[in-house]
């Protein structure tokens, strides 16, 4: 597939961008600072082309076609999915209005932060993964890699959207500053914590898709229920290449594990290392590390913010519409988890305020379901060892436990406990060296890493020896 010549579909959108010349003319010029933001700080392995899929249209059926194509002339566009001309607004104080097609004078800083917050980590993910094509255990993973690569750069494209439609100059200003900022610079970093982390070998990447692409699951779910009815529409469609992103990160993971269990098995040991594989100790270290550092982009158990916005109507709870209560909550209390005279307990506080703890406990849940898949995995080779998800209150930097220290199991440490202690739980410098010395390429069709089991499909029904990327 080329890139159509085409001046109206310089911008493949669904928008109808071409009745909009203003807003056109905007994204037009902001479009070659993406580009060269791609050059500069997208993947670095050079490549003549992907198999990617691309999105075309939001139906239900045929959303995507799959082909080669150079990923530079990814059809970096604009979809939303479509208008619901009866949209009510499902909770707050304005629940039962008409949904917004505009932005409410008095709610635009607040959307504007909201916005620019999920904007800001979608090219930040890019950039944690710049180098990983460099090292990729086969040309299956490799595009994998790249797929999430351009559809998270087509998400930044979506918020970028919605500020230049709706935010005036402000906007403007805010969708240059998306480009600026990097993720790990000293001088401008990312917003938010996990996304200034570094991403620098595979296990980091599946541990990351797995767990921090599915925090954008969630924050995504919140804001589909928004009453701004554009940023309800846009996450509404970003959630449906969401979930290959996570898929990525589940089954990378687990064919990891699986390799792990084979190997430990046809020795009868613990110790892989020899056999040049990942120990499921280590495994477990990097799941500790994602695990703790995506519970923080929850932002605090109680916060007036969050309570702000949802009676406001801009964010709403996940799975909003399947509550059966008020949706404005403005006599319910709930339980959340809080440091009471020193101790990790509970505390119940009004439910409005508790809603980044609310979302926080679905996530959770949602974590369990892919560490039992990964230790099915460890069942179905007759293996005793588990994985498991550390406690909420286990190495936080954000909310009520961000000034104590605890182990996976929940006890409270003292400072020097902690330092003594940590490498037991968190991957240290050996461990990130040992699987950074596994990360090798394997870039012949059909070959893979010692360090991962196969998939178990190709792509799109495609064979595993098939050749998802040309190199250049
Ligand atoms: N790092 O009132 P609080 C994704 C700030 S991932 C740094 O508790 P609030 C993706 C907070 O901003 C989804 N700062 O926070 C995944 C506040 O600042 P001010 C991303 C933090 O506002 C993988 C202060 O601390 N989308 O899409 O209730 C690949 C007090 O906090 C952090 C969103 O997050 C942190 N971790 O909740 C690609 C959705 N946490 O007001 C993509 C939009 C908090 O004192 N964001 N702070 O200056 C939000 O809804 C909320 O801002 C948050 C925080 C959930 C992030
Ligand atoms: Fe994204
Ligand atoms: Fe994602």
């Amino acid at each position: 597939m080329t890139t159509a010549a085409d001046y109206a579909e310089k911008i493949p959108n669904n928008v109808k961008l071409q009745e909009d010349r203003r807003l056109q003319r905007a994204l037009e010029a902001w479009q070659p600072n993406f580009l060269s933001w791609w050059d500069t700080m997208g993947p670095a392995l050079p490549t003549r082309d992907v198999y990617l899929r691309t999105a075309i249209s939001v139906d239900r059926d045929g959303w995507a076609v799959f082909d080669h194509v150079p990923m530079r002339d990814y059809r970096w566009g604009i979809f939303l999915a479509d208008r619901d001309p009866d949209r009510r607004i499902a909770f707050g104080q304005h629940k039962g209005d008409a949904a917004w097609q505009q932005v409410p004078g008095e709610y635009r800083a607040s959307l504007q932060r909201l916005i620019v917050i999920q904007g800001d980590t979608e090219p930040a993910s890019v950039e944690q993964q710049r180098n990983l094509g460099a090292t990729a255990p086969s040309l299956y993973d490799l595009r994998n890699l790249f797929q999430v690569n351009v559809e998270e750069g087509r998400h930044l494209w979506a918020m970028v959207y919605l500020l230049q439609a709706h935010f005036g100059r402000d906007g403007r200003e805010e969708a240059e500053l998306l480009l600026h900022r990097h993720s790990g610079s000293q001088e401008a970093p990312r917003i938010l914590g996990a996304f200034n982390e570094e991403t620098p070998d595979w296990l980091s990447f599946f541990m990351f898709t797995y767990f921090t692409d599915r925090d954008g699951k969630y924050q995504l779910g919140t804001l589909k229920e928004s009453a701004f009815d554009p940023l309800a529409r846009t996450c509404a469609f970003m959630l449906k290449e969401e979930s290959h992103h996570m898929f990525v990160g589940l089954t990378g993971a687990q064919r990891v594990v699986e390799r792990t269990a084979q190997l430990m098995r046809e020795h009868n040991t613990d110790d892989v290392i020899p056999y040049g594989a990942i120990p499921l100790s280590v495994i477990q270290k990097y799941l500790n590390f994602h695990f703790s550092v995506s519970l923080d982009l929850f932002g605090g158990e109680t916060s007036t913010n969050v309570g702000n916005y949802f009676t406001a109507g801009l964010k709403g709870r996940w799975a909003e519409e399947r509550r059966k209560d008020d949706h404005q909550l403005t006599d319910t209390s709930i339980m959340v988890d809080a440091l009471i005279d020193g101790q990790i307990g509970q505390t119940e506080v009004p439910a409005l305020l508790g809603l980044n703890a609310d979302l926080r406990r679905e996530y959770i849940a949602d974590c369990q379901n892919g560490v039992d898949r990964w230790n099915a995995t460890l069942t179905s080779a007759g293996l005793p060892h588990r994985l498991k998800l550390p406690h909420v209150a286990f190495n936080r930097h954000v909310g009520a436990f961000a000034d104590i220290r605890a182990t996976p199991e929940g006890e409270l440490l003292s400072a020097a406990e902690w330092e003594a202690q940590k490498y037991e739980w968190l991957p240290s410098p050996v461990d990130r060296t040992y699987v950074r010395s596994l990360m090798q390429p394997v870039y012949e069709r059909g070959k893979l890493a010692a360090w991962i089991a196969p998939p178990r499909n190709g792509i799109n029904g495609k064979p595993l020896d098939y050749e998802y990327v040309h190199l250049a």
